[in-house]
């Protein structure tokens, strides 16, 4: 995982590696008589594990040492989707979404993230408690034997939390965050619909000799994203972060608000996203954008874009 920071972006939360500030890369794997990983599966959305891997670890735990801790949540999975929430059903508070911090902490019971999203949420704890982070049972918009073979009946445990006796005192979170800038919707240059269906978008599989969209650098498009399959899909893009405008014809949660490069799209949703092209140009090397469930990506559901001068 690389963690990439501003100065001065996390004053008043907490931040130290490896004690108030951990890392989460959460994976299911399976595992072969041999004890190699399995590799293939016949699943529509891809192969699901049954052995949980917390940054590489079975069964692991945490020793909690201060009041609050800062995790940084990534859906490592191919193809699961993880309804995090803990054992106890606590609150707890999500500050950043894929690309950055919140404007303000959100409290929430359950975030729910797809293969390629990333969250960070600060959960609180008291002295000698023992609580267990887990994933829950979810709707993904399947038929019931769909919903199971993708996971969505499953409860999983993923790390157990294990608080000493004592713990250093930890102040409350900050009110706000982040400035995030509204998206510039009327400066918006284009609109573009992508459609996801089966392993194609807009009907077509990935062509590394096919440019599918050029964009002007440091504009704004607004791109339509609309799951019509009945699996679900994701749709991530390379090279920029995007703002969920809405899900749905909804607003998003205010946990989805802030800057975004994969947008979860259960069967039938859609969401129109606002894009915000940087400075960068360079019309022969294309950013891809691709469904993050990598069964899906390696069978072609992916297309590419250049950045060129506006
Ligand atoms: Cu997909």
């Amino acid at each position: 995982m690389f963690i990439v920071d501003s100065d001065g972006a996390d004053q008043g939360l907490p931040g130290e590696y490896g004690v108030d500030d951990i890392p989460l890369i959460v994976q299911d794997r399976a595992f072969e008589d041999d004890r190699t990983f399995t590799t293939t599966s016949d699943a529509q959305t891809g192969l699901l594990g049954d052995t949980m891997l917390i940054n590489g670890t079975v069964n692991p735990h945490f020793s909690v040492t201060t009041e609050t801790v800062r995790l940084r949540l990534l859906n490592a999975a191919t193809a699961r989707v993880f309804n995090f929430g803990f054992s106890d059903n606590r609150e707890f508070t999500v500050i950043g979404s894929d690309g950055g911090l919140l404007p303000a902490p959100v409290a929430v019971e359950r975030l729910l993230l797809s293969p390629g999203e990333r969250a960070e949420i600060v959960v609180r704890f008291q002295p000698g408690e023992q609580p267990v982070l887990q994933s829950f049972a979810q709707e993904l918009g399947m038929s019931e034997k769909f919903n199971n073979e993708a996971g969505g009946n499953d409860v999983l445990d993923l790390l157990q939390f294990r608080a000493a006796a004592r713990l250093a005192a930890a102040p409350g979170l900050p009110l706000t965050l982040a400035t995030l800038e509204p998206p510039a919707l009327e400066a918006s240059v284009a609109t573009r619909s992508f459609i996801l269906k089966g392993m194609y978008i807009n009907g077509k599989l990935m062509d590394m000799s096919r440019i599918d969209a050029t964009v002007g650098a440091g504009t704004t498009e607004i791109w339509n994203v609309s799951n019509t399959d009945s699996q679900p899909h994701n749709f991530h893009v390379h090279g920029v972060q995007f703002r969920i405008l809405d899900i749905n014809g909804a607003e998003p949660g205010p946990e989805f608000s802030g800057w975004k490069d994969t947008v979860f799209l259960p069967v039938r949703a859609s969401a129109r996203i606002a894009l915000m092209f940087g400075p960068y140009t360079d019309p022969t090397t294309a950013y891809m954008y691709h469904c993050h469930f990598i069964r899906h990506a390696d069978h072609g559901m992916m297309g590419q874009f250049t950045v060129i001068e506006s």
